[in-house]
């Protein structure tokens, strides 16, 4: 049986962040030869090139949003973007770009599982649980929102995406990796019963049983989201994101998360997000990022 193909589908703005830079990451990542390394473990890769949006004008927030009609524009263009390579049979990889996006590419997976009638779950790797609204965010950063818009919390420009509303219920998530939530934020999580797997967690019971209990139910007929927010990492293995929280998983603990990812085969689709190169040393945390998409398309060290 011949590998699925592999779709990139570059989005290159941080429209919805705090930082400027992340609009360089799906060439950085490409320059970390991406497309090459999944090629050589026997995907059939191909690299769609870039989708386009708006550029980023750089204003403050207006009613508790920074650039929504641009973040709206991006995400239609997104939505579009993986939704298409999903009907064609492939498995799209998202290279953002922030992480605003993730509400154009989850959308669009929630939307062809339901046409497919096949059961969805989301793994959200972050630092942080994105589900900030209007009213409690600190920023406006819309990168801060995507879960809540998905789960249907947030502006009509936004939740409207896909033409289902709410796009996922949320359940569907397993957040992991998560140490720093807002106050108003984590009333909203507790409330919309999301299932979080924070660092105390992971610090308390491992990252294998994390993994154990995250992945735990999904058979033959669930599509398996990756969003991977590349601050997920300890920023002192992967300093090249625009908000740097310590404590995160080190290497082995990120390897581990992975290839216990992999080894379901049920991976259907990724996301890759908030790489920043302006923060970045020689390229290396898109490097590191591309050694665990790697793993997290089945390299692995295991011997027996
Ligand atoms: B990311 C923040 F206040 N919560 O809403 C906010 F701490 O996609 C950060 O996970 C959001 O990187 C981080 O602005 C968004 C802040
Ligand atoms: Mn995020
Ligand atoms: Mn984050
Ligand atoms: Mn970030």
């Amino acid at each position: 049986m011949s590998k699925q193909t592999i779709a990139l589908v570059g989005a290159p703005t941080d429209i919805g962040a705090g930082h400027r830079g992340a609009s360089m990451g799906p060439e950085a990542l490409r320059v970390a030869m991406i497309g090459e390394r999944l090629r050589r473990r026997g995907f059939d890769v191909t690299d769609r090139g870039n989708l386009h949006g708006p550029l980023n004008p750089w204003q403050p927030p207006t009613d508790g949003y920074r650039h929504l009609p641009e973040v709206a524009a991006w995400n239609q263009a997104v939505h579009e973007g993986i939704y298409g390579e999903l009907s064609q049979g492939r498995l799209p990889i998202m290279l953002g770009g922030d992480h605003c996006l993730a509400i154009g590419s989850v959308s669009a997976v929630a939307r062809h599982c339901r046409e497919q009638g096949r059961k969805l779950r989301v793994l959200w790797l972050d630092a942080h649980t994105d589900f900030n609204t209007a009213l409690g965010t600190p920023t406006g950063n819309i990168h801060g929102m995507p879960v809540a818009c998905l789960c249907g919390n947030g502006p009509a420009e936004l939740t409207g995406i896909g033409g289902h509303v709410p796009a996922v219920e949320p359940k569907v998530f397993r957040q992991i990796g998560i140490r720093s939530v807002d106050d108003p934020e984590k009333k909203l999580v507790r409330e919309a019963g999301m299932d979080v797997f924070d660092m105390r967690h992971i610090d308390e019971v491992g990252m294998k049983r994390t993994m154990e209990e995250a992945l735990a139910g999904i058979d033959a007929d669930t599509h398996l989201h990756v969003s991977f927010d590349v601050d997920f990492l300890d920023p002192s293995i992967a300093p090249g994101v625009g908000t740097t929280v310590r404590g995160g998983p080190n290497y082995r603990e990120a390897q581990l998360c992975m290839e216990m990812i992999a080894d379901t085969g049920r991976l259907g689709s990724l996301d890759i997000v908030e790489l920043n190169p302006a923060y970045d040393k020689r390229n290396a945390t898109a490097k590191l990022a591309v050694d665990l998409v790697e793993s997290l398309f089945g390299k692995s060290t295991l011997i027996r």
